[in-house]
């Protein structure tokens, strides 16, 4: 007897604690008409033998706050930002746009290995960018360099890591276009899609528990969000309420899979609701639209510790990478249409124009600025060297292990007989001791 008193009381004491937490209420009869008491689901009965339809409602709309030639549609959607704020987005948009050219002229002639382009969804990037805080933290694909530039990234740096030289902060150690920031709060962007999603759900769930008053802003493409750590990130930041914005690009392709081959639903901001999380979809041509929803979601995360699926639609005018000629799977018509007739960087501009903010002296001006400036950072990044080539045995752990300390004496050892079989001279020497 005494015994299974013993036995039993660890499980009425957690009956307790629920019931003091107000986790679990015991189900009561009330009435024949009662509502069902599934703990699972808030619903009523019926006795109709029916399937939801997933097409029981036209898509989500997408807002917008401009139309095709700038002019704004509501006057109360102008978000009113001051002309100085405006005109970084417009010069960041077309930094980025002439980074792209030449970065991508100079993977064409083999002077660096690898790049991918922005063409057509600057507005996403800046647009959003522009209504966050410098604080707040974020986490990207690899195709939303535009956040970077907004937050004053040096041309330079975007360099460095392309080339891979002695001043890349990453040590030369990835490929192109995986950036990364401390000081801008940029996460480094890693290869393998949908990782960063959960991640970024962690990262508001510590700003949270700090009350910090920043939310975390991570960005994906639709493609990436068929992965399974997309679901995973959408649920925990429901279920432990996280101020983080969910930035979904939805440029219509990923690489060369069309969105009907990727998902049968509503898109992505469809799936928002699903998981309890509110969602909008957006113009991601619209930088207006783009920068209204994205302060909107930001204060009602910080406000309300929850997440906010934010679903841009735009298309995706460049080629995937430079890895690809997406001549091979979609019609040069139909990237003619997006790049001439809607294209987020024009609109803005028209925007500008119609506030008599811009103008094509002012254009032309920057064009040339701006052309020069990117040439200037090119150069100076070509002619360095690339970092020590011991920095390869480095931070895999915080310190290096006896075993790597080993193979690096190897490598040593092998370049004292073989090192004319290297292009050595093209490597710098590091100049603090490597541990
Ligand atoms: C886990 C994983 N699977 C596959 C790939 C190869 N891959 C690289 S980019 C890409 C397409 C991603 O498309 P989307 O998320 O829509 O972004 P977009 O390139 O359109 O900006 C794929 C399949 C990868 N990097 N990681």
């Amino acid at each position: 007897m005494r015994a299974a008193t013993r036995l039993l009381l660890p499980w009425s004491s957690r009956l307790s604690y629920t019931a003091r937490k107000g986790i679990h209420t015991s189900p009561q009869i009330l009435s024949k008409d009662e509502r069902p008491q599934f703990p699972g689901a808030k619903a009523n009965w019926t006795e109709k033998l029916e399937f939801v339809k997933s097409d029981l409602y036209d898509g989500i709309p997408v807002y917008r706050v401009m139309d095709r030639d700038g002019k704004v549609m509501r006057p109360d959607q102008d978000p009113k930002l001051p002309k100085d704020k405006l005109i970084h987005m417009y010069q960041s948009m077309t930094l980025l746009n002439s980074m792209d050219k030449i970065l991508y002229e100079s993977q064409r002639q083999g002077r660096i290995s690898f790049y991918m382009t922005n063409y057509g969804e600057e507005g996403t990037h800046i647009g959003s960018a522009a209504a966050l805080e410098p604080d707040d933290l974020v986490y990207g694909q690899y195709r939303e360099a535009g956040v970077l530039m907004y937050r004053g990234f040096p041309l330079d740096q975007f360099m460095n890591q392309c080339y891979g030289n002695e001043l890349d902060v990453g040590k030369g150690r990835q490929m192109p276009v995986h950036y990364g920031s401390k000081d801008l709060r940029f996460v480094t962007i890693s290869s393998p899609l949908g990782t960063q999603i959960p991640q970024a759900v962690g990262s508001a769930y510590a700003f949270k528990q700090q009350q910090k008053g920043l939310c975390v802003i991570c960005y994906f493409g639709e493609g990436a969000a068929s992965e399974g750590d997309a679901h995973a990130a959408f649920n925990f930041s429901a279920t432990l309420e996280c101020p983080i914005i969910f930035f979904c690009r939805n440029n219509g392709y990923a690489i060369s899979t069309p969105t009907h081959e990727q998902y049968r639903g509503d898109g992505i901001a469809g799936r928002g609701p699903a998981y309890g999380i509110q969602s909008i979809r957006v113009d991601g041509n619209d930088t207006l639209a783009v920068y209204n929803a994205t302060r909107a979601a930001r204060e009602i995360c910080i406000r309300e510790n929850r997440p906010i699926l934010v679903e841009a639609m735009t298309y995706r005018i460049g080629h995937h990478s430079t890895s690809d000629d997406s001549s091979a799977y979609r019609s040069v018509d139909e990237v003619r249409f997006w790049d001439s007739t809607d294209h987020p960087i024009s609109r803005l501009r028209k925007y500008l124009v119609h506030n008599s903010w811009w103008d094509d002296a002012a254009e032309a001006d920057w064009k040339k600025k701006s052309k020069t400036m990117v040439m200037q950072a090119f150069a100076n990044a070509e002619k360095k060297l690339k970092p020590d080539w011991r920095l390869m045995f480095t931070d895999v752990y915080e310190k290096m292990t006896p075993g790597l300390k080993e193979q690096m004496k190897e490598m040593e050892d092998h370049l004292v007989k073989y090192g004319d079989h290297y292009p050595l001279k093209n490597y710098a020497k590091a100049n603090t001791p490597l541990e």
